[in-house]
Parts: structure tokens; sequence; C-alpha cells
């Protein structure tokens, strides 16, 4: 390993947020177990990615032979779950990715699929240990369903440049909206299952606890930090910023869900009241902007909060999930 331990690039902050697709300067990164030692300089047309498991046919594809293939461009939200320890602290590591490669089902239509699988399992070359618990490999899973709906992607571009080791050259998995952490870099193996992977990173880590029933007998199975939920973020104004009384102002920022957002809810008195702003259509997987006019009437601090509801109706918690409202206070000098 290059590096080793983890490794973690923050975000930009909301309000540096101001374009559609983030400059691939301005992308976090994460790597729980560092770095590994890959020497990007050579062509790395060599690396090869195993498919197998419940396969008709187990292949090889190397990294010459993606690139030969049809290529495909998904733009897409990209967000860390954040802490696996805290997974109810809202973290807001997000950027919005133009992501570059070869579609996964295509691959595994040519492997043939087990009618019994249920499972992807992907495997990265990084190991080491976190969180006290060693893993032979950074491995994680999807659901076989999630790769027909389309769009799961073996990335080798981001913004139409070439991965950097950083983000998982020569290869990594990409799947729009999931959340970042199933989608693993350095990639080097496509196992088909019929059950959950089970390695450190999906049964130890990177499982919510079930929501509480009073009714039923048995405990309900964690949830897989999967898909990502709701969310949504004031750009502009900046925090602190000075909105003048009677001037108006565009409240603008950025919603994204799995699903897609509905609507997107702004307030003013700190998430006690909501109006519902402009919302533009989500294109892709990507995020989706939205606006509201305001002319500020009240002087002193004003709390702005942002609230998106996806597709089926579900919204943002006020606290107390990696999904919470954020709240942006600016200042209305008399
Ligand atoms: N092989 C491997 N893939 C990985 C990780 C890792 O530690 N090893 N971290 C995951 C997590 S938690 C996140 S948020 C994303 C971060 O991707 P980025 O560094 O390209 O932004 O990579 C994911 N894929
Ligand atoms: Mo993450």
């Amino acid at each position: 390993m290059r590096h080793t331990g983890l490794v973690i690039k923050f975000p930009r902050k909301p309000h540096e947020l101001l374009k559609s697709v983030t400059p691939l300067d301005g992308i976090f990164t994460l790597a729980h177990f560092g770095i590994p030692d890959i020497d990007t300089n050579g062509s790395m047309g060599g690396w090869t990615i195993e498919v197998d498991g419940m396969v008709r046919r187990p292949i090889r594809v190397t990294f010459d032979e993606l690139l030969r293939r049809p290529k495909r461009t998904v733009v897409s939200v990209h967000e860390c779950a954040g802490n696996p320890f805290k997974p109810k602290q809202a973290v807001r590591g997000v950027a919005n990715v133009a992501w570059s490669g070869v579609d996964l089902g295509e691959i595994l239509d040519e492997a043939g699929i087990d009618p019994a699988a249920r499972f992807i399992w992907s495997y990265g070359v990084d190991r080491g240990e976190f969180g006290k618990v060693r893993s032979e490999f950074y491995w994680k899973d999807l659901p076989i369903e999630r790769v027909a709906a389309g769009g799961v992607t073996l990335a080798y571009e981001m913004n139409g440049e070439r991965l950097t080791l950083e983000h998982g050259a020569p290869i990594r998995l990409f799947i729009p909206g999931y959340y970042g952490t199933n989608c693993v870099k350095w990639l080097r193996r496509i196992t088909v299952a019929d059950r959950r992977a089970d390695g450190p990173l999906t049964t130890v880590f990177y499982n919510d606890s079930p929501p509480r029933s009073r009714t039923a007998n048995r405990p309900a199975a964690p949830r897989p930090v999967w898909e990502i939920a709701p969310e949504s973020m004031i750009v502009s104004p900046a925090p602190d910023t000075e909105l003048r009384a009677g001037q108006p102002v565009e409240i603008w920022g950025w919603a994204w869900a799995s699903r897609g957002v509905a609507n997107v809810d702004v307030s003013f008195d700190g998430g006690a009241t909501y109006d519902s702003a402009g919302l533009a259509p989500r294109q892709n997987w990507s995020w989706q902007r939205f606006s509201y006019n305001l002319v500020p009437d009240v002087e002193g601090t004003v709390a702005l909060a942002s609230r998106a509801t996806d597709s089926e109706g579900v919204t943002q918690p006020k606290a107390g999930a990696r999904n919470s409202i954020y709240k942006v206070s600016v200042r209305v000098p008399r």
C-alpha cells in the first residue's frame, strides 16, 4: 500500500459547490485502508477484472478490452455516507460527476447470469485494518435488480479525464443513486452470488439499524447503506452573508435522492415553516437545482433551511440522520 490507514480528502463546503458538475479538484476522496501501490505511469492495459460466481461462463476482461467497448457516460451525484461508526451524523461529502466507462450489465450478459443469483459482489485490491477489523479486500455488494435498472458502470473516467489513483484507477465501480461506499475503487473482481457479501464492509460496517417496531415479534433486518436518501443543500447565499431588507435575493442550491427529488421547500425561520421552491427536473442521475426569490422583510439573523422530498414522499429529517436538514444563517442588518 502506498499510504496505509484511512485517507480522507474533505469535501468542499456547500457554498463552494457552485457548478452543476463538480470540478475534479473539488471532489472528496475516501479510502479505508489507504491508497494501494498501483503503477499508474504504465499503461495498466493488462489490468484484469475477473467475472465469476453464478455465471454460465466465467470471463476476464482487461482494461484494454474495456477501452474498446462502447463508452457510456452517466452524470450522477457521488456522496459519501459518512463515518460508519456515526451513521446519524450528516457529513455532506457530495459532488456531481460525469462518469464514463462500460455498462456492467453488458459484461454480465456475456457471462450469463444464473437465474437464482441475487447479488453482485465487487472486490477492490486494497486490504487492511479499519475499525479494528481486518479485511482481505475491500468488498461490497448490490442487488442484481439495480444492475438491470441501468447506469451501473465500470468507470475509467471522471469528467472526461482518466481516473486518478486516489479515485480508483484504472477501473472502479460506479452505481448511480447509491452511496459512495458501494462504488468499489481499484476493482479487480465481480462475483455473482445468491446472498449478500460476507466481508466486514457489508456485515460489520455500513448497515443501518432497522426502524423500531412495537408490533413485530422478530427484530427487523438491518438496512444496507445502498440508496441515497433525499437531501438538499443551500449553495447561495453563503453562511453569514449580509442581505439587505427589501432587496430581492435568490436562494438556490442542489437537491438529490436515489429516486429523484419531487419537490424542495425553503424555510426562513430555521425550519418552523416552509414555502415551496422552484425545482429543475432531473437529468440522468444528477442533482437538481432549486431556487427561491426572497425579499427579506425582517431584520437580524435569519436561519435559512431547505428540505427535499423524493418521488415517493420521503423527506429529510430535522436532525439525527446523515441526510438531516442543512441550515445557513445570514444577516439582515438594520
Ligand atoms: N476499494 C475501495 N473502494 C472504495 C473505498 C475504499 O476504501 N476502498 N471507499 C469507499 C467510500 S466510503 C467512498 S465515499 C468512495 C469515495 O470515492 P472517491 O474517493 O473517488 O471520492 O469510495 C468507496 N470505494
Ligand atoms: Mo464513504
